[in-house]
């Protein structure tokens, strides 16, 4: 067995260089080069983005929640992309689900603890800009964290980052720059990253969109945080499956928001892993 891994939540920086360790010793590669982390919807860009050397359980890395608590396992893939070496999570732990930001940092943590420098982060989200289309991917350019919480609170550690890091260019102009490069037609926007699980109300909608958000989620805030502290640079793009609430006059249904996520899956598989190439 294994040494344990210390629980992220009192120990993120040392958690993070123990899920490291595991990993190289689970897919024989001493680093990673970049990490991708999948929202709903996204999944299929896993299966076009090279060789896949390893799929595991994410609990295999130690400091994840367990799956039988969570009821699904998220897995990680080790794959091998011309001379590089992705890592994959094809699942995210949330927020909303109780755990501590710590925890659901731990994954671009432990991915720039492996050598990381880029981490792309996907979801699906609610979008509130006029004009939006369901199924559209958009880029993210900024975010407005109002979870309320924050991976950086706890004791100072100078291993993990600073502690009052820069936020002015968290999701890099570089990269959002090469991203369409790829692909002209790709619109940004800004992400408000709300607690959840509840959606909206329409009234919430219009402060979110009084405050400047186009984008509405429950999800990548926290990484983003984690990912920059760390000195990544981070590319991040958002599926629009519904127009948030009160915009488009329909009630949210996540039935609806999983089908149109699916509908739009084999697109952003394309997507996602034509912009890995690139990266
Ligand atoms: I998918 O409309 C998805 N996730 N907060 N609001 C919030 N999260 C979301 C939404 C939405 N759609």
């Amino acid at each position: 067995m294994p040494s344990p891994v210390p629980d992220p939540t009192t120990a993120p920086h040392d958690a993070a260089a123990a899920s490291a360790a595991r990993l190289a010793e689970l897919s024989g590669a001493s680093r990673h080069d970049v990490a991708v982390v999948l929202g709903s919807g996204w999944k299929p860009a896993a299966d076009r983005m090279g060789q896949v050397v390893v799929e595991r359980p994410l609990a295999d890395l130690g400091g994840f929640p367990d799956a039988a608590v969570e009821g699904h396992g998220s897995t990680f893939r080790s794959i091998a992309a011309g001379d590089r070496r992705l890592l994959v999570f094809m699942g995210r732990v949330h927020l909303y689900e109780g755990h501590h930001p710590n925890v659901v940092a731990h994954a671009v943590r432990t991915a720039v603890a492996s050598g990381c420098a880029v981490v792309v982060l996907t979801n699906a989200a609610g979008g509130l800009r006029p004009g939006m289309a369901i199924g559209q991917p958009v880029l993210i350019s900024d975010h407005v964290n109002l979870t309320g919480r924050n991976p950086l609170i706890g004791p100072a550690d100078e291993r993990l980052g600073p502690r009052f890091p820069d936020m002015t260019d968290a999701y890099s102009a570089r990269l959002r720059e090469l991203a369409r490069s790829v692909e002209p037609d790709l619109e940004e926007g800004v992400y408000a990253g709300l607690l959840g699980p509840t959606y909206e109300t329409p009234a919430e909608v219009r402060m979110v969109g009084t405050l400047g958000a186009h984008l509405v989620g429950m999800s990548t805030v926290t990484e983003t945080i984690a990912a920059v502290h760390a000195g990544a640079e981070v590319l991040a793009i958002s599926l629009v499956t519904n127009l948030a609430a009160g915009i488009g006059g329909e009630k949210l249904d996540h039935a609806d928001v999983l089908a149109v996520a699916a509908a739009s899956a084999e697109r952003m598989g394309a997507l996602v892993a034509t912009l890995v190439g690139h990266l």
